[in-house]
């Protein structure tokens, strides 16, 4: 590893990572897990801009059946084993793009020290930290915002993207906005289904649009499951697409988002370029 290669690793390593002890002392986690990955897709250019790290069991298990058996004994111990597993996998698979992971902010105490697993585990496998962005997962209530707060400014700090997930469901509204600044915000796929055909939908994604220019911060709209939802919402200025339209979650692989999806939706882009009034 070289600074020249790992500027943040090297930053890091250098010293300024604490050790709380927490991870040293904790009972095993009692499961096995792995991760399915999900690519984000950018319509500006074609390409794959990211992938979602989602969780698993080992026989291909949905999310849920992995999240039932996290308690208040484990639920440390398997946030810094999801963010390890990511990483080393996307390692595994050659993932040469963003990695997008979620992580519970009531598992994390310490952040500085917290984070120290995942930084050891990039570290180990070459994979740069520039690349790493946490998604923030109100899975439930966060239980105190100013604790949030302090992991998303000492995230910042250390150079990770952080970005709201499911943001307008649930506990993901607008008051998280006023506490801290994300770099990302991923539009729950409640506001993205059928977008196309519900003016109020349309609305209020517009208004996040220009919200998201004034504050500034990406957008990226999640669930997208139809050509229609996926039109509207490039036109609406929002180019970072992920839903089972471009691809379904690999499990252990890095599923191509469809060919024939990507090249109507661009086609119908040049289109518009080259005669603005269609
Ligand atoms: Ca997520």
């Amino acid at each position: 590893m070289t600074d020249r290669e790992f500027p943040l690793q090297s930053r890091m390593m250098a010293g300024t990572v604490p050790e709380c002890g927490r991870c040293r002392t904790l009972e095993p986690l009692g499961f096995d897990f792995t991760m399915a990955f999900q690519p984000i897709v950018d319509l500006a250019s074609g390409a794959v801009w990211g992938w979602e790290a989602l969780v698993r069991g080992r026989h291909g298990e949905n999310a849920a059946h992995v999240l039932e058996q996290v308690n208040d004994a484990n639920r440390y111990q398997f946030d810094q084993r999801c963010r390890t597993r990511a990483i080393e996998l996307a390692h595994q698979l050659g993932l040469a793009e963003r990695l997008s992971i979620n992580f519970l902010p009531n598992a994390v105490y310490e952040p500085r020290a917290c984070i120290r697993a995942t930084i050891e585990a990039a570290s180990r496998v070459g994979f740069p930290l520039e690349r790493l962005q946490f998604e923030i997962t109100e899975v439930e209530e966060v239980r105190n915002d100013g604790h949030l707060r302090r992991i998303v400014e000492e995230y910042r700090a250390i150079g990770f993207a952080t970005a709201i997930d499911d943001f307008g469901a649930g506990f993901a509204g607008l008051n998280l906005l006023t506490h801290f600044k994300p770099d990302t915000l991923k539009l729950d796929m409640n506001l993205i289904r059928n977008i196309d055909q519900d003016d109020r939908r349309q609305l209020i994604v517009r208004h996040l649009v220009l919200l998201a220019a004034e504050l500034p911060c990406t957008l990226i709209a999640e669930g997208v499951e139809t050509l229609g939802e996926a039109r509207c919402l490039a036109e609406m200025g929002i180019s970072l697409q992920q839903g089972y339209l471009y691809a379904r979650p690999g499990f252990e692989s890095l599923p191509a988002p469809d060919p024939g999806v990507l090249a109507s939706l661009l086609a119908g882009k040049l289109a518009s370029q080259a005669n603005p009034a269609i």
